[in-house]
């Protein structure tokens, strides 16, 4: 495929593609992506035009995409919600259904148009799994807002190791400690889906401290720590700041309650229902815990992730809300 052209990085470095679980996955302009979303993620860098009032969503898969899809789309809509927990749209629709993924939204051959996305109620909601230096140029000129959340390099490649089995393609497949040292050592060579994680993670974080107006970044240990105060900055940042009548009333801790782990695990339609490409809405709550990786992964197996975190910290950054000691 000509348009993978392989690019110098530790990851891009690799020639031969690779495979997740059952799938083969692609290296395209530095971007690991599996082989099912390539032709949307080349789409959506082609044809996506951006609005200045869009919120688009960033993050690395199992760094709490559907939490912020939910906290975001209660936020916007909470005017049209609040005072009534019955009334949010969560017991009837996975976060997912509410908020697409671009580049799966536009899951489509390269060469067609977009589905028609004028349409979409302003301010336009989107996601998606792309890092910042992939994103099409209209997300780039546009005065349009990204809120980015990352987490933990542990508990997300935890978490993806779970979510993983989960796929039905995934069923046949039965993962042993070997098939798990192989898998951290893809991860921390920046070979998993969207990855590799510490360009992605740098990405969004350094166009954060440029310029701050278009990118917000959040950690989902913050987020777990400091509901509160974390979503009184993500009203800001998306224009819609709480009144002080909301910051009195019970706005904030019913946004808060609603979108919780708990309450979002136990919907009917989280426990039952089916959204994307071959697994259950309850693949996507599995623990939702800080530091379950300690239960997973061998001390061996953590030290791997040291030369990751060396790379973030040489670049300046680090946890805010997370002591990154792996060993
Ligand atoms: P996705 O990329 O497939 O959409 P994403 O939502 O980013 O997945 O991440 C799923 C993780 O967030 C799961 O973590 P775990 O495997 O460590 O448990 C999931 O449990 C957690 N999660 C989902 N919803 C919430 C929530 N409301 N609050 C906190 N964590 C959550």
């Amino acid at each position: 495929m000509a348009a993978l052209e392989p690019k110098n990085t530790k990851a891009q470095d690799k020639t031969e593609d690779e495979t997740w679980f059952v799938w083969p996955m692609y290296l395209y302009q530095g971007l690991w992506c599996l082989n099912y979303i390539l032709e949307g993620v080349i789409a959506f860098r082609t044809h996506f035009q951006a609005y200045d009032s869009d919120i688009i969503l960033a993050s690395l898969p199992k760094t709490g995409t559907t939490w912020l899809k939910s906290l975001i789309f209660a936020i916007v809509n909470r005017k049209n919600l609040s005072n009534d927990l019955t009334q949010y749209p969560f017991h009837t629709k996975n976060p997912h259904e509410l908020i697409s993924h671009l580049e799966t939204k536009v899951y489509l051959k390269v060469n067609e148009k977009l589905p028609d996305l004028s349409k979409i109620p302003s301010p336009r909601l989107f996601a998606t799994h792309m890092p910042c230096y992939s994103l099409p140029d209209s997300i780039k000129t546009t005065k349009c807002r990204i809120v980015c959340v990352c987490r933990n390099p542990l508990d997300t490649f935890v978490s993806i190791w779970h979510f993983f089995q989960e796929f039905e393609a995934c069923k046949g497949i039965k993962p042993d400690m070997e098939m798990m040292e192989k898998y951290v050592d893809k991860f921390c060579s920046g070979v998993s889906p969207w990855g590799p994680y510490e360009n992605h993670v740098l990405s969004y974080w350094k166009e954060s401290k440029q310029n701050p107006k278009k990118v917000l970044f959040l950690e989902y240990e913050g987020l777990k720590k400091e509901p509160r105060d974390h979503l009184k900055r993500l009203v800001e940042f998306v224009g819609c700041p709480f009144s002080e009548e909301e910051e009195k009333g019970k706005v904030v801790d019913e946004i808060t309650e609603v979108c919780s782990f708990k309450s979002l695990k136990e919907m009917e339609v989280n426990k039952s229902g089916k959204v994307i490409f071959g697994f259950e809405n309850k693949a996507l709550f599995r623990k939702g815990e800080v530091g379950d990786w300690t239960n997973y992964l061998t001390p061996m197996m953590a030290k791997q992730f040291d030369q990751m975190l060396e790379k973030l910290k040489t670049a300046g950054f680090s946890f805010e809300y997370y002591q990154m000691n792996s060993s």
